[in-house]
C-alpha cells in the first residue's frame, strides 16, 4: 500500500485522482489551499504550497511514501494577469516540496504534473512533440512549469526519486469553463435551459489539440507512480492521445448532441495572439514504460461533459 501526499487535491484532476487512489486501496493525505475544504471523512490538511515552513511540517508529519504534486496556478490567462503569483506557486511551491521531501522522506517517490505547454513555440513544427523536443514556453504558466521541471530534474540528479508528467489537454466534468470544451458544453446547456440566447461564443476553431479524458490522465499518473518500484530509465513522460483534433470538430460533436439550432459566433476576446495552431503529443515513451493506453473515446467524454453541465 502506498501512502500518497496529494497536493491540489480539490482541483479538477485532484478530485478524480483522489478517487482512483482510494479505489486502489492506497492511503491518501490530501492538501487543499486554505480557501477550499474537503468533507471531514477525507484525510486532509490545509496548506499553502508557497509557505516553506508549513510544507516542511506537513511532509514531516505525514511521511508519505509517494507525493503527487498537482497544486498550481494552472490557467494561462491567470498567469499573464498575475505572473508573480504563478511563479511563486508553481516554482517556489515546487521547491518547498522538494526540499521538504529531501529532508524528511528522501526515499519517497515524487510525481510532478507539469504541462504540454512547456513545448510552446516548438509545436510550430506541426508534428507531434516527444520528450526530447525543445521546450520553448510562450506564456508565464508554461515558463513556470519548465522552471519547476528543471528544479525537479536537479533534485533527481542528486538522488531524489520521481518522474515528471507533461499532460496534454485533459477534459471532463468538473473542469472550469475557462477551458474550451467546458465552455462549449456550459453554453449549450445554458441555451437549452433558456438562460442565454441561442448564440454560442467561440475562439479559434481552427487550432488542433490533443484531447484526453481526465480519467485517462489519472490512469497514467497511477501507472507512473508504480514506476517507483522499477529502476529509473526515464524521467519525463508525455501524457497524450497522439491524435490531432480540430476545435471545430469538438464543437460539431457537442452541437450534434443538442436538438436546438445554435448559432456559432466568434468572440475576438477569446482569440489569443500567441495561439498555437497545432499542439499534439507523442506518447510512445509512456506506453512503452507503463503499458498505458487511453480508454475513453472523445465522443463519450464530450457526452458526459454535456450531461454534467445540463444537470448543474
Ligand atoms: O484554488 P484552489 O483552492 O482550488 O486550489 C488550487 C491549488 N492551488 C494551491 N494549493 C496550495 N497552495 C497554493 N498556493 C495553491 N494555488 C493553487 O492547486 C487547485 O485545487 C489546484 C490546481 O487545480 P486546478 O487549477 O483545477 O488544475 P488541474 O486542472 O487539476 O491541474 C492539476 C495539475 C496542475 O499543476 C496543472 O498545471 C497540471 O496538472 O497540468
Amino acid at each position: 500500500m502506498k501512502h500518497v501526499l496529494l497536493t491540489g487535491a480539490n482541483g479538477f484532476v485532484g478530485k478524480v485522482m483522489r478517487a482512483y487512489l482510494h479505489e486502489a486501496g492506497h492511503r491518501v493525505t490530501c492538501t487543499v489551499s486554505s480557501g477550499s475544504l474537503l468533507q471531514d471523512d477525507v484525510e486532509h490538511v490545509c496548506l499553502d504550497i508557497r509557505d516553506m515552513a508549513a510544507v516542511g511540517l506537513v511532509v514531516q508529519r505525514v511521511r508519505p511514501t509517494h507525493v503527487l504534486h498537482l497544486a498550481a496556478i494552472s490557467h494561462v490567462p491567470t498567469s499573464f494577469r498575475d505572473p508573480l503569483l504563478t511563479w511563486q506557486t508553481n516554482v517556489m511551491g515546487s521547491l518547498n516540496l522538494l526540499e521538504a521531501v529531501k529532508r524528511h522522506v528522501p526515499e519517497a517517490f515524487v510525481l510532478f504534473a507539469s504541462s504540454s505547454e512547456v513545448y510552446g513555440e516548438a509545436f510550430k513544427a506541426g508534428e507531434p512533440r516527444d520528450e526530447s523536443s525543445a521546450c520553448q514556453p510562450m506564456n508565464p504558466y508554461a515558463a513556470s512549469k519548465l522552471a519547476a521541471e528543471l528544479a525537479f530534474l536537479q533534485y533527481f540528479r542528486q538522488g531524489l526519486r520521481g518522474v515528471i508528467a507533461r499532460p496534454f489537454n485533459h477534459i471532463g466534468p468538473g473542469q472550469s469553463p475557462d477551458f474550451v470544451t467546458a465552455s462549449f458544453a456550459k453554453q449549450i446547456a445554458e441555451i437549452e435551459h433558456g438562460l442565454q440566447p441561442s448564440v454560442l461564443q467561440v475562439g479559434n476553431l481552427e487550432a488542433c489539440r490533443d484531447f484526453l479524458d481526465v480519467r485517462d490522465v489519472c490512469d497514467a499518473y497511477m501507472k507512473l507512480l508504480d514506476l517507483a518500484d522499477q529502476p529509473a530509465d526515464q524521467r519525463v513522460f508525455n501524457v497524450a492521445s497522439g491524435q490531432a483534433r480540430r476545435i471545430q470538430e469538438v464543437l460539431d460533436e457537442l452541437l450534434a448532441q443538442s436538438s436546438l439550432p445554435i448559432v456559432v459566433e466568434q468572440d475576438p476576446q477569446r482569440l489569443r495572439p500567441s495561439d498555437i495552431p497545432f499542439a499534439v503529443g507523442d506518447c510512445r515513451r509512456l506506453q512503452a514504460s507503463t503499458g498505458w493506453r487511453p480508454a475513453h473515446a472523445l465522443g463519450e467524454t464530450l457526452g458526459e461533459l454535456l450531461a454534467y453541465w445540463r444537470e448543474k
